[in-house]
């Protein structure tokens, strides 16, 4: 804009804060009554030994219902009565056959012994093309993948024992539990044996679906791809179980911000066209843009930002078994999860691309966690754009990225930088100019500093940046900023529509920003 010529003052990203450089110590790992640890405690700070931790088998409704369970039945049909038996006798019994399959097709009727209601409504297409495209060699390494993933399917008991508590809605609370018991329930997952998963209309209907079915159906080229990242995954896990742990926390935000009266300046900012969150921003606290149902269409046939993270960091898939959908001010930090798979591309053009190796000695934390920190926030999803210059949704945003931002008891010094990029932009409609205000009030109010991937868009990345150096030079405070938004807003209402819909070019915003500022009286 004409309006301002000022010298770049954004920080470069060399000087921002990572981790583990800036971590703080942490506690030593113990249980509580908002904090479930799947491990022996005992045994990890003693001989940092991973045993699983033994526990009731609990069947109601703050817990997973676990495939294992004595209440986990199924009716079977005999020539004269139906009897109830053991679900996962049936279970064990037919992943047990899996010993020596060598089709797709013996997956699905495994799968369909105990999914029986589905036989007619499962689809296995995209796992039947997928085997069908591979060559005699690697359709003998992927049934023996297959066959070892089974094994350790069954051993769930063995290796989750103690029941897993539900991440509710507007609550607090952590799950810790180690790559193992990870893995052996994204087994399960991939079986489909986890019960009253599976309709709509079950008393799990606000969580997001956890057995992988949908994954096997409306074969693909993305399907073929995303199996391959799946499958891939297990492979390197049943090769080598890395020894560790990850926490999934639940976060939810008690206190509403009075942004109006913020007094803070704006955070330093990088922003740049080049990179991705989870390369660039290594060490940092890496956005996922995510749907309420975390995970999104992961299973299904989403494959944007969130589904291919949770494709590369399939641990993270874990979190849809006990995470209910997100409310407004709640978000999901998870730590310590690997990355597995390289890719390129993005939605239809995505591809794996192969293993990613965790470079030689990486290191861990207390916790035995990689320092991988995750937060899942979800951005309102929009039908038509200028929805959007609405302040009930404004302060929505500015809470939702608050919530998943802030820390309660890290000084500032010791808080990593946030990556982030176009939360909400792409599939959920928003406007990636006022995101980035939001994003970065957020940040600021939260004292965090804030690098900014656009993704490849360069006239993106010169307009954030120039309206970062412009309120930092100004120094423009938060709560100003947020009643320059109102004012905006005010001022788009008293437009009408066929107004409206041209003053939303983008850049409109950020025009009336600099004019604002410069002749206070003009607007
Ligand atoms: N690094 C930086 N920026 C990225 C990356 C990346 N790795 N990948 C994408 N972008 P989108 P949303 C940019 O559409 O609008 C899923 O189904 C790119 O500019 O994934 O919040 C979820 O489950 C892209 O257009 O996020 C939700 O249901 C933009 O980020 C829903 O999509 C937005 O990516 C969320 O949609």
């Amino acid at each position: 804009p004409a309006v301002f010529i000022g010298k770049n003052i954004a920080v470069g990203m060399e000087e921002f804060r990572r981790a583990p450089k800036c971590s703080m110590e942490l506690d030593s790992l113990e249980f509580g009554p908002k904090h479930t640890v799947l491990i022996d405690i005992k045994a990890f700070k003693t001989y940092q030994e991973l045993k699983p931790v033994s526990g009731l088998d609990i069947w109601n409704t703050d817990y997973v219902k676990m495939p294992y369970s004595e209440k986990n039945i199924m009716i079977e049909s005999g020539v004269f009565t139906d009897s109830k038996k053991p679900r996962w006798e049936k279970i064990k019994k037919s992943l047990s056959k899996l010993n020596r399959i060598a089709t797709s097709k013996a997956i699905e009727e495994a799968i369909k012994s105990y999914n029986m209601k589905y036989k007619d409504e499962w689809h296995f297409d995209a796992l039947h093309m997928f085997f069908s495209r591979v060559d005699d060699r690697n359709k003998r390494e992927y049934f023996s993948i297959i066959e070892r993933m089974a094994n350790l399917a069954v051993n769930l008991p063995l290796i989750c024992p103690k029941s897993i508590p539900l991440l509710k809605a507007e609550e607090d609370r952590i799950i810790t539990l180690s790559h193992e018991q990870i893995a052996c329930l994204l087994a399960n997952a991939f079986f489909c044996t986890f019960p009253h998963r599976n309709s709509k209309r079950s008393e799990f209907s606000n969580y997001p679906d956890i057995n992988f079915n949908r994954m096997f159906a409306d074969g693909s080229e993305q399907k073929r791809q995303k199996l391959m990242t799946i499958l891939h995954y297990f492979e390197m896990v049943l090769a080598k179980m890395p020894k560790g742990l990850v926490t999934f926390e639940r976060r939810h935000l008690k206190d509403k911000i009075c942004w109006k009266s913020s007094k803070l300046e704006v955070t330093d900012l990088h922003v740049s066209d080049e990179g991705t969150i989870e390369e660039d921003g290594a060490g940092m606290l890496q956005v996922d843009f995510a749907c309420a149902m975390v995970g999104g269409g992961v299973l299904g046939s989403g494959l944007v930002q969130e589904e291919i993270r949770f494709l590369i960091n399939p641990e993270l898939i874990v979190s849809r078994l006990f995470t209910e959908k997100l409310q407004d001010c709640d978000c999901l930090r998870v730590t310590g999860t690997q990355q597995f798979s390289k890719y390129k591309g993005y939605s239809n053009s995505f591809k794996w691309m192969g293993p990613h190796h965790l470079p030689e000695n990486t290191k861990r934390d207390k916790w035995m966690r990689l320092y991988t920190e995750i937060v899942l926030i979800d951005a309102i999803k929009f039908k038509e754009r200028q929805q959007q210059f609405h302040m009930d949704f404004i302060n929505r945003e500015l809470h939702k990225a608050y919530c998943g931002f802030c820390e309660n008891n890290i000084p500032e010094d010791y808080c990593t930088a946030i990556a982030t990029g176009n939360w909400g932009c792409g599939a959920f409609n928003g406007d990636p100019r006022l995101k980035a205000l939001i994003q970065i009030m957020a940040a600021s109010q939260a004292k965090r500093q804030l690098a900014y991937f656009t993704f490849g868009d360069q006239q993106l990345a010169k307009d954030i940046r120039y309206m970062h150096n412009f309120l930092a030079k100004q120094k423009i405070l938060v709560g100003t900023l947020y009643n320059l938004l109102h004012d905006y807003c005010v001022s788009e209402k008293s437009h009408n529509t066929a107004v409206r819909e041209k003053s939303h070019n983008t850049s409109e915003l950020y025009q009336f920003i600099y004019k604002c500022v410069y002749q206070p009286h003009s607007t």
